[in-house]
């Protein structure tokens, strides 16, 4: 039985255990016989609150309930879910934390600890060493094998599915989502009809891409003179609907990664794109909010919305809904099961081995990650990040381009590794560039501007690196906070500092308030009249004028590592010759090519929809 399947059940059969002992605050005998108590532990989010019940003669666990706590549900929260089962049954806090959220597991686990104690027990009672694959070794006969269930491995599990073969997913993690579900920002797409739902005010931003994609890449001007006449057709026409061609998407990306991308592989990104909107649209996952990111010329990615019309995170958001559409489609996706070799028979792949493992297949689907969180790669690779914190969940270290490279896959790009402007160093969370494309500006600890805050990421980074300290402070206002529950969420982690004056932010930031007044009121001036004399930036949103002001303390860390197995247009992975290995796709970050030496935000999504889908649909096609 898959391991996940069991989970489930051991979940439900909890559930209908817990309903007889809600949470207590100290030991109380329920049923004239078990404990409940309750522990604290810190997880990610601060303290979080944990019931267990244990039997009468205290050796046995018999419920365990996660009261309070501020995890992100999709994250934490899935990670003390899958605790929870895997303590019940086993009988043993002798667990490893789950890979990504090791806070929230070991915070969940010194709660159980604390609860357990509370109720008379001894945590030392339950402490057996739990064995990794319960039911011994298992092989497996499938069409195709995907390794990795983030955003790329599930769209192409989905993909094969939907073309009728029977799809097993590896996941090396206890659960579903790897980067992908670490994912803010959003998706970009060309010509969607959902773009056409804005105002076009991008006349500025996309004169100054035309221009200086001109002057900076003379290789590209035929691309440049292509998308002239597309804007000169458009607005003669009438300009209706908004502007965007698939042309612009390929010039973006393209001068965004200083052109070392690869063309065709940008090519197949931008003219998969809307489609690639549409299809998720099919699954379930719907991105219709369109927004403004660094280095885009328009507003082109792609975001969910709640309820109440807020954006919310794109990851947290899809994630789940991929997983559905996997188990909808009868994909198995095997939890904690590591692959460790890619399977060859003359010189075609042909399944995979992973821990507790072997799978036969007819053919195989790399989308395991690129090395983000591998931190001693990325120092070998590129020395100068030697000391950065990295954004990247943390099974996100490089396994599957070294599998590919031991089966003669070529690799692209490795030392392209891109830091991300906006991240809170303590916890290194990713502070979506969203803020910045919705409105924020950065301010430096003297209280002034420094830079063109939607520029590309690599550009931002440097001039935060160059500020005092190497830091920065992201500044919204209450407009910004209601528009938006990830910056809602922001607040609730503690992340942010705020005022009800900007001199008031000022002095609790122990910065000159006159300096970060005076900013604030040029800022808001240029917003009104949309040109920013001092740093050319040309997406303004609105002025930052309602209290009370937030501001988040940031600076630059790892986030994405560009390079990876060289593949092409059809997501073949490419040996050291130049030829397709038969049977061997790969799709988003294991993947080099696609984002050249700097990626933008909301591409990365975009790679795994597009290449995921094209991966899948491939592999099925070579399994016949
Ligand atoms: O694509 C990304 O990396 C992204 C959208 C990040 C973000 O700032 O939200």
């Amino acid at each position: 039985m898959a391991k996940k399947f069991c989970v489930v059940l051991l979940i439900a059969a909890m559930l209908v255990s817990m309903t007889a002992c809600g949470p207590k605050d100290g030991p109380v005998s329920g049923d004239g016989e078990s404990v409940t108590a309750t522990g604290e532990g810190t997880g990610y989010g601060g303290a979080l609150k944990v019931d267990v019940t244990l039997s009468a003669d205290k050796k046995t666990i018999e419920a365990i309930t996660v009261g309070e706590n501020n995890e992100t549900p999709e994250i934490g929260g899935k990670a003390m879910e899958l605790l929870t089962a895997s303590v019940l049954d086993g009988q043993s806090l002798n667990v490893d934390a789950v890979s990504g959220a090791t806070l929230a597991s070991n915070g969940f686990l010194a709660a159980v600890s604390e609860a357990i104690k509370a109720a008379g027990g001894d945590p030392a009672d339950f402490q057996k060493a739990i064995s990794g694959n319960p039911e011994g070794e298992k092989t497996l006969d499938t069409d195709v094998v995907v390794v990795g269930a983030g955003g790329a491995g599930m769209t192409a599990a989905i993909a094969a599915a939907q073309a009728g073969k029977k799809v097993v997913i590896l996941e090396k993690t206890a659960m579903a989502g790897g980067n992908s579900i670490r994912s803010t920002g959003g998706m970009n797409a060309a010509k969607t009809d959902w773009q056409d739902t804005n105002e076009w005010k991008e006349s500025a931003g996309l004169e100054k891409t035309l221009s200086t994609a001109a002057e900076t890449y003379p290789e590209l001007s035929e691309l440049v003179a292509t998308i002239q006449k597309e804007y000169d057709d458009w607005k003669a026409a009438g300009s209706n609907g908004y502007f965007d061609s698939t042309n612009l998407f390929i010039l973006d990306t393209l001068v965004g990664g200083k052109n070392v991308n690869d063309p065709e592989l940008v090519t197949t990104l931008a003219e998969n794109s809307a489609a690639a909107i549409d299809w998720l649209d099919s699954v379930g996952a719907e991105l219709h909010n369109v927004g403004s990111f660094g280095g885009a010329s328009v507003k082109r990615i792609h975001r969910p919305v709640n309820a109440e019309g807020k954006t919310v995170s794109v990851g947290a958001y899809i994630v789940p809904i991929l997983e559905e559409a996997c188990n909808n489609a009868g994909v198995e996706i095997i939890y904690n099961a590591p692959v460790t070799e890619i399977l060859m028979d003359g010189g075609k792949a042909v399944g995979v081995k992973a821990e507790g493992y072997t799978v036969n297949a007819k053919s195989v689907v790399l989308a395991s990650g690129g090395f983000g969180a591998n931190l001693e790669m990325v120092a070998e690779l590129k020395p100068e990040l030697d000391g950065f914190v990295t954004t990247n969940a943390a099974g996100i270290t490089g396994d599957g381009i070294k599998m590919a490279e031991a089966v003669g896959a070529a690799t692209v790009d490795m030392d392209q590794i891109q830091i991300h402007p906006t991240v809170e160093q303590a916890t290194s969370a990713l502070i979506t560039e969203g803020l910045r494309g919705d409105g924020a500006i950065l301010v430096n600890a003297e209280g002034l501007r420094f830079c063109d805050e939607v520029g590309t990421r690599d550009a931002v980074s440097a001039a935060e690196l160059a500020q005092t300290g190497g830091s920065a402070y992201l500044i919204v206002d209450q407009k910004m906070v209601d528009a938006s529950s990830v910056i809602a969420g922001y607040i609730t982690k503690g992340y942010t500092t705020q005022g009800e004056t900007y001199a008031e932010l000022a002095k609790a930031l122990g910065m000159p308030e006159d300096a970060l007044t005076a900013t604030m009121e040029k800022w808001n001036a240029a917003v009104a009249a949309g040109t920013d004399a001092e740093f050319g930036r040309t997406s303004f949103a609105n002025a930052l004028d309602t209290a009370p002001f937030y501001a988040i303390k940031i600076a630059p860390g790892v986030h994405h590592t560009m390079g990876g197995v060289k593949i092409n247009s059809s997501a073949e992975v490419i040996d050291t010759n130049g030829a397709p290995i038969p049977g061997l796709f790969a799709a988003g970050e294991i993947t080099g090519g696609v984002h050249g030496a700097n990626r933008l935000g909301g591409n990365a999504v975009a790679d795994f929809v597009v290449f995921g889908k094209i991966a899948g649909e491939g592999a099925a096609a070579y399994a016949k």
